[in-house]
């Protein structure tokens, strides 16, 4: 499709959208921005940046720019939280001046998330309830944490009821419009499926059969959080995924193929302990155990604790939040990983060989084109 055909029709879907009644009375999100003394200006940077991140031409950040006025009061959001840490709220929450993409993120329509609610016990279950009833096909479902499963499901119990966490993804996954596993227990069980997985934590998409967007990470970058909702806002269907559901605009790449110390790593300058002349150099942390050739991320691009900063860049080698099972094969974290079978990936694989080539460790089995016409259907 041409540029001008998809911006045509980007458009139009943001103008239908724009019409519907808002299911809220708040203020606008321009208002808010502003109160945080961020000015149309800083407002529209953003918007540019964001339209690369999600690997659109720059003439779409008006388009992005929209679609963040109207992912407040217009998408109901329902959030549950599962067995983990919480870290992936509070990639967003937690900033002393908070950044666009969490101002943006508090703004939508929260209707349910168990850190931010004021509502407890019998009000809040009874909140979700009323939320997947009154919304019902037309909310964004997002899950954090990963999920206890089997004979193991009453490990997890939320709420008054007494439910068990895969009761409630369940309800909450059957009337959504889309579901985000947001975070890496949420997409591939995380810290909870460590070997040897006690509880028998599984990834929503087991739990619930259904289709999901793996936004892995733990956690995942506000960008990646936020940016996957605007995409939804703007296209209403699924971004392009790897193998792993997890979507390409944001997991395409190696942390290591846009890595600020690649030149050192290319000409063989490497850190050979923490604390030498190479770490202040900012020399490769290969040989110290990065895993950035193995993980799919653009955490040097989007950055974390307001873009400042990310875990190579504070000088630790990268441990593969992002991939599946990173607790049990991309340890030991600190030493490099070559006597797996990962040390044979030639260096120019794409994201899909990868995946291919991990999915013999975990097989994640999900045909893309099923899950496309399960969002098209929900439209
Ligand atoms: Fe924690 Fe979210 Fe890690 Fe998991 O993040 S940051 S343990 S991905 O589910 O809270
Ligand atoms: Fe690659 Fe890690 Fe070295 Fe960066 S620090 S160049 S990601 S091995
Ligand atoms: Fe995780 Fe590696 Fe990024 S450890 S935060 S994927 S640099």
């Amino acid at each position: 499709m041409e540029y001008q055909e998809l911006y045509d029709k980007l458009s139009a879907r943001l103008d239908a959208l724009a019409s519907k009644a808002r299911i809220d009375d708040r203020e606008p999100i321009e208002a808010v921005l502003e109160k945080n003394g961020i000015s149309r200006r800083d407002f529209m940077k953003w918007a540019a940046g964001t339209t690369a991140a999600l690997s659109l031409p720059l003439s779409f950040a008006p388009l992005v720019a929209q679609a963040a006025e109207l992912a407040a009061g217009r998408i109901p959001v329902v959030w549950l939280h599962m067995a983990e840490c919480t870290g992936c709220s509070e990639s967003l929450l937690r900033s002393d001046a908070p950044t666009i993409d969490s101002l943006i993120f508090d703004y939508i329509s929260l209707e349910y998330h168990e850190t931010v609610m004021a509502a407890s016990g019998w009000q809040a279950e009874a909140n979700l309830e009323e939320a997947i009833k009154k919304y019902k096909n037309s909310y964004i479902l997002m899950v954090e944490g990963g999920i206890p499963a089997g004979n193991s499901e009453f490990y997890l119990t939320v709420g008054p009821h007494g439910k068990k966490g895969a009761e409630h993804a369940r309800e909450a996954a059957a009337n959504a419009m889309a579901i985000f596993a947001i975070g890496t227990c949420s997409s591939f069980g995380g810290v909870q499926a460590a070997r040897p997985n006690p509880t028998n934590a599984k990834p929503l998409h087991k739990i619930t059969g259904k289709p999901v967007i793996n936004v892995p990470g733990c956690p995942p970058s506000e960008k990646n959080i936020v940016g996957n909702v605007l995409h939804f806002i703007l296209f209403g269907t699924l971004p392009a995924l790897d193998s792993y559901n997890r979507p390409k605009w944001a997991y395409g790449l190696r942390i290591h193929d846009l890595c600020e110390r690649r030149g050192h790593f290319d000409a063989g300058e490497f850190v050979q302990q923490f604390g030498d002349e190479g770490a202040k150099n900012g020399y490769c942390l290969y040989k110290v155990g990065c895993k950035g050739p193995y993980t799919f991320n653009n955490c040097s691009r989007e950055r974390f604790n307001q873009h400042t900063s990310w875990p190579v860049q504070a000088g630790h080698g990268c441990i593969g939040c992002s991939e599946p099972d990173f607790w049990d094969v991309m340890g030991p974290f600190e030493e490099p990983l070559a006597s797996k079978p990962f040390s044979s990936i030639d260096a120019d694989a794409t994201a899909d060989k990868i995946g291919v080539a991990i999915l013999t460790v975990t097989a994640i089995g999900m045909a893309a084109h099923a899950a496309i016409s399960a969002f098209k259907k929900a439209e």
